[in-house]
């Protein structure tokens, strides 16, 4: 039915007519919608299940990925484009008067994710099946994925998000396949022919139901699997509160849990923790024992990785499984589970790793309880051996302690393998953050550099540039990102680079017109599109731009001399609702930009831009429109970051400090070829252990600061009295935790140093090919295939 546009018309026209009960005269873009979508999803069902029966014949090994996120965004048109079949569809539908782009905005983004975490795991999932390797993801399908973002008044306001209310085309409920999850209840102990047994009795029991999606590979014959599970009521129990029984029940799979410290201790968050686990491991071992007799080597046929410590209970839950389902001893049990978990950290933030208290975990978990504390009992029987007398080291390291169970420190002793998200990273990870925990497990410890799918990035995103690249290099570089490197060639070729830079600006008057359409605001394609979009956390220092933004200002202002390239400033970043600070840095930039943009001296020099409800289908707008890349976060803080290889895959340089996988770009591009401004992770850690940083002194010397500091609370905004205080007590009172003030200057200089570069345009669409031709290594690709090599030890098919 795709095999050509005559052959694809009849079927659409034919399967519409039957699935909306009208003519397609009547039909919506709705209708329009559902039916590809439909006609799609059945297309790939064959291969769908051929690539099923090659897992099960072949017996290789295989990968779970289980993940409390996944942030897939719209899928249309990137299956589409992995089944090679978007030309034909593209055309047919012209042909019926449908534009295709059209059709694919009517698509909700699946935004079960925060951000960088969460879609890492979707371009994982599109690496996985790209390169034909037996992975599938496991995660939670919430019906309300991250909340929608309104700004009102310039406060951001939070609406739940309906990603389902007209259904999803892409997903097969698969009742089937359900299992039971339990939860409260006790632990019943009893002994037979000389051993222990425990059995969960009295548990409230959560019926798990799996609903799959398709992960297409880019034109290969492999589709994974993404399973979400769904939380629904069990056969209702006689003596409940049956209304109540339902909607606690529903409850578990109700929401993402936006990210922020508000919410530990959050019994419902844990629970969804060990429903995801629970659920996934028992349908892994349902169709592991349709092909093995027992579970004594599943460790060598099965991989199990956990993204963070979220579903860190796969740990405890394997062990229950093999000890009291299977009747194996501690010793063999605990080999297979270690054996088969591996685990990623992406943060080093102490407040941001998770930590539960006994006393909720306990009663909610009795028997999974049980055997953390046996394995923290081992593990600090073993510390005690080898530290003896060592109290305080063997306390900080223990998984349960003061009443709380830490979830890394599980998944450090429980997993074979642990990596970082960059190599800066890794290494702050194995010399500081767990270095007592590497002094034990130094084998344990590896770095994996984070990628980006080039295929949504580039290809799906930038289509212009995508084929300028295939023009002048062919189109090997899709399979083969490395080789974006042949780009090189054009250095010096004016045509195309005037290419390039006409694509840029193409892409800009998209994002401008989409800037229009969404808040009215008219902004100059030739001014430098300078864009910071990623979530809002102090650490990532969208105060430092935007208090930039008031110094250029100033300087606009006072003086008639100074000159400046026009620049339009973006932002994107949602709040976490609890997040009190990061909520007054919205309202400011918000501030700064009413201000700004209407001020009739600057406004031909100087916009501001809040983008609502920054997700991925915007992001996909955003990147190619790109001059200037913010990834300003304090040096150390910021694990790896991905929106700055997505911005670098996109030709946009980056400014940005030695942090993450920056330090990996500059490597890569060479430190000519990006602003690199700001203090290195070195000197912030040595700041931060032993002091010498004193907030106070960079206000009161260096008056550029003082002057928009003083701005934020001496009346220069007229309307917000009081309103940002916090920001000044932050900066001033609490000597600036995050380095904004220490920094300011150097981000001034190296601001300064990008616009005379963007100038020369020569020269700055030189760097800005330069940076694409480099970023071949930041796809995920090659990062899945140092995980499926080094890590899971999995092969293609
Ligand atoms: C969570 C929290 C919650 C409490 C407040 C502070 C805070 C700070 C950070 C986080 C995020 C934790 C996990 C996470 O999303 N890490 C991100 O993972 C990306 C993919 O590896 C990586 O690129 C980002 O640098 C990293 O922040």
């Amino acid at each position: 039915m795709f095999s050509n546009k005559e052959n694809f018309k009849q079927a659409f026209l034919q399967k519409l007519e039957m699935m909306c009960g009208k003519s397609f005269g009547e039909s919506t873009k709705r209708d329009q919608f559902s039916t590809l979508g439909n006609m799609v999803r059945e297309y790939i069902s064959t291969e769908w299940i051929n690539t099923n029966e090659c897992y099960r014949t072949s017996k290789g090994k295989q990968v779970y990925y289980f993940s409390i996120e996944f942030l897939l965004g719209r899928l249309l048109y990137h299956n589409l484009l992995n089944l090679g079949i978007e030309d034909v569809v593209k055309d047919g539908l012209k042909d019926l008067g449908i534009d295709l782009c059209a059709l694919e905005e009517i698509e909700s983004d699946a935004g079960l994710g925060n951000g960088g975490l969460g879609r890492l795991a979707a371009c994982f999932m599109d690496s996985l099946a790209s390169l034909n390797l037996p992975g599938h993801g496991c995660g939670i399908r919430y019906k309300h994925g991250l909340f929608e973002q309104k700004i009102v008044d310039g406060y951001q306001v939070e609406l739940p998000e309906q990603w389902l209310r007209h259904g999803h085309v892409w997903e097969v409920r698969r009742e089937d396949l359900a299992v039971k999850v339990p939860f409260w209840g006790s632990v019943d102990c009893k002994e037979e022919n000389g051993e222990l047994l425990f059995r969960h009795i009295d548990a409230e029991t959560i019926t798990a139901v799996p609903y799959d999606m398709p992960i297409v590979g880019y034109k290969t014959e492999t589709v994974n699997t993404l399973r979400l599970w769904n939380a629904e009521p069990s056969a209702y129990p006689v003596h409940k509160d049956i209304l109540k029984y339902k909607r606690d029940t529903e409850l578990v799979s109700e929401f993402l849990y936006p990210d922020d410290t508000h919410d530990e201790g959050k019994i419902l968050r844990l629970k969804q923790q060990y429903f995801l686990v629970s659920a996934s491991l028992q349908s892994i071992i349902l169709s592991y024992k349709k092909q093995h007799q027992c579970l004594h080597a599943f460790h060598e046929h099965i991989s199990i990785h956990i993204n963070d410590t979220h579903p860190v209970l796969a740990i405890p839950e394997l062990m229950r499984i093999l000890l009291d389902e299977e009747g194996m001893g501690w010793d063999e049990a605990w080999h297979i589970t270690v054996n088969t978990i591996s685990y990623t950290n992406h943060t080093t933030l102490s407040e941001a790793l998770e930590k539960w208290p006994v006393r909720i975990f306990q009663p909610l978990l009795p028997r999974i309880y049980m055997i953390v504390d046996e394995i923290n009992e081992r593990f600090c029987q073993h510390l005690w051996e080898k530290y003896p007398g060592e109290w305080k080291r063997i306390e900080s390291m223990a998984i349960i302690a003061q009443d709380q169970v830490k979830m890394a420190h599980l998944a450090l002793v429980g997993s074979y393998s642990v990596n970082g998200v960059a190599a800066l990273h890794t290494d702050i990870l194995k010399k500081r953050e767990m270095n007592s925990f590497y002094q034990i497990f130094p084998g344990k410890f590896n770095n994996k550099t984070n990628g980006i799918t080039h295929r949504r990035w580039l290809l799906k995103a930038n289509p212009l540039l995508a084929s300028l690249i295939s023009e002048g290099i062919g189109d090997d570089w899709i399979w083969e990102p490395n080789k974006l490197i042949q780009l090189r060639k054009y250095e010096e070729d004016r045509s195309f680079l005037q290419q390039l830079f006409q694509v840029k600006q193409q892409n800009k008057t998209r994002l401008a017109s989409r800037i229009k359409e969404k808040t009215g605001l008219v902004v100059d394609t030739a001014s430098i599109f300078d864009i910071h979009v990623k979530r809002l956390h102090a650490y990532k220092r969208q105060l430092l731009n935007i208090l930039h933004v008031m110094y250029l200002y100033n300087r606009l202002k006072e003086d008639s001399s100074f000159q400046m390239h026009p620049r339009t400033f973006i932002f994107g970043a949602k709040a976490s609702p609890g997040y009190y600070y990061a909520k007054k840095i919205i309202k400011l930039i918000n501030t700064v930009a009413d201000k700004v943009n209407e001020d009739v001296m600057t406004k031909e020099k100087l916009k501001v831009v809040f983008l609502e409800n920054y997700r991925v289908s915007s992001a996909e707008e955003v990147f190619p429109a790109a001059d200037i890349s913010e990834q300003i976060s304090t040096a150390s803080k910021e694990a790896s970051g991905t929106g700055n290889m997505k911005f670098m895959m996109n030709g946009a340089l980056t400014v940005g400090t030695l942090d993450g996988a920056n330090v990996e770009m500059m490597e890569k591009v060479g430190s000519d070829h990006l602003f690199i401004f700001g203090l290195t992770a070195e000197k912030v850690m040595e700041y931060e252990q032993q002091g010498g940083y004193h907030s106070l002194d960079y206000y009161h010397h260096d008056k550029r600061i003082r002057q928009v500091v003083d701005q934020l609370i001496n009346g220069f905004f007229s309307d917000v009295d009081g309103e940002f205080e916090p920001i000044v007590d932050s900066l001033l009172m609490e000597n600036d935790q995050y380095f904004v003030l220490r920094d300011f200057d150097s981000y001034v200089n190296i601001q300064k140093q990008a616009e005379r570069t963007y100038e020369n345009q020569d020269q700055w669409l030189k760097m800005s090919l330069r940076n694409i031709a480099a970023s071949g290594y930041f796809s995920s690709d090659r990062t899945i295939r140092e995980y499926a090599e080094d890590i899971w030890k999995i092969k293609s098919i």
